[in-house]
């Protein structure tokens, strides 16, 4: 089996994006790697996705069709519940702006509103000039599911360059969670059966009292054998190859976090490296490739100006 491995070696980056300056509400910011987003509608490729990618130069934007009509939603799923107490949204322009909207936050899974009960927020943005994140906040509320929907636009469609939502997770959450090599603490390759689990976990509303290491995403039960009450720290891989295992916490009511996912590649033979090529470079940056016959992890050692490796 050959495997090709690139190594990206970037001695130059320079990537900024915008950042808000706007007040806000006292909660953090979910981490936006931790929703998903879904909508009522598309229009071409604007996907709600990119309302969430922390790029506000990429928008999302409802519609799709003359036949769709109004209200549209964007809904945020937190990945578990919070109490939820922010909103903050970037609009594409003063014009291209949401105008009515309401915001729900609940635990109902479904697309349907009926069962999203009471909106949190009714009320009507004005269009901001200059354009700015705008937060609009409110009654902590528990959920995980935001949604944010718009009746009527300043034009067209729904439209979001951005949004954030702030608030404080109810449950447990695992924030950390990685397979290592013993002796070189990796978190990628091992080449021996025993390694090191490393778990983080912060409590929300109550405390955790149990900590579970699983070989499926499925949660386990409460009574599950697999709670104890430290966070395991110890695994044997059952077999070469890529192993993925699952950390979670629980906390004393009982509440389980969120799957929280960890690989690693345990392998112990040694890779033969073939077609050793360099290309895309530049400046700053250049690629080097290889081909392995068994899966691998790569590293490369390289030295500027004759400089030391
Ligand atoms: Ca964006």
């Amino acid at each position: 089996m050959r495997r090709r491995s690139v190594i990206a070696l970037c001695v130059i980056v320079g990537i900024a994006f915008w950042c808000s300056t706007a007040a806000r509400g006292e909660s953090p910011e979910i981490l936006k790697a931790l929703i998903t987003a879904t909508s009522s509608s598309v229009q071409g490729a604007w996907f709600p996705a990119r309302a969430i990618d922390g790029n506000p130069y990429t928008h999302f934007k409802a519609g799709g069709g003359s036949s769709v009509a109004n209200p549209q939603w964007l809904r945020l799923d937190l990945g578990t519940q919070y109490l939820v107490d922010t909103l903050g949204y970037l609009p594409r322009s003063t014009t291209a702006c949401i105008k009515d909207y309401a915001i729900y936050v609940t635990n109902s899974d479904s697309t349907d509103r009926t069962t999203w009960g009471t909106p949190i927020v009714t009320d009507t943005l004005t269009g901001p000039s200059p354009v700015a994140r705008v937060n609009i906040t409110f009654t902590p509320t528990a959920g995980r599911y935001l949604i944010f929907e718009s009746y009527s636009n300043y034009s067209d469609y729904m439209q979001a360059m951005e949004v954030w939502v702030q608030g404080t997770h109810v449950g447990p959450l695992v924030t950390a969670f990685t397979i290592n090599d013993t002796s070189t603490m990796d978190p990628s390759f091992t080449n021996a059966a025993d390694v090191v689990l490393t778990i983080a976990a912060e409590a929300g509303q109550n405390p955790i009292d149990a900590y579970a290491v699983t070989t499926t995403s499925t949660p386990p039960a409460v009574d599950d054998a697999a709670w104890i009450t430290a966070a395991p720290n110890a695994w044997t891989l059952e077999a070469e190859g890529t192993t993925t295992l699952w950390a979670w916490a629980k906390d004393s009511a009982n509440v389980i976090s969120p799957a929280k996912p960890a690989s690693i590649l345990y392998s112990t033979a040694a890779p033969a490296v073939s077609n050793v090529i360099a290309r895309g470079t530049t400046d700053g940056t250049v690629a080097i490739c290889w081909d392995t016959d068994v899966p691998a992890v790569g590293i490369v050692n390289y030295s500027v100006n004759g400089g030391g490796w």
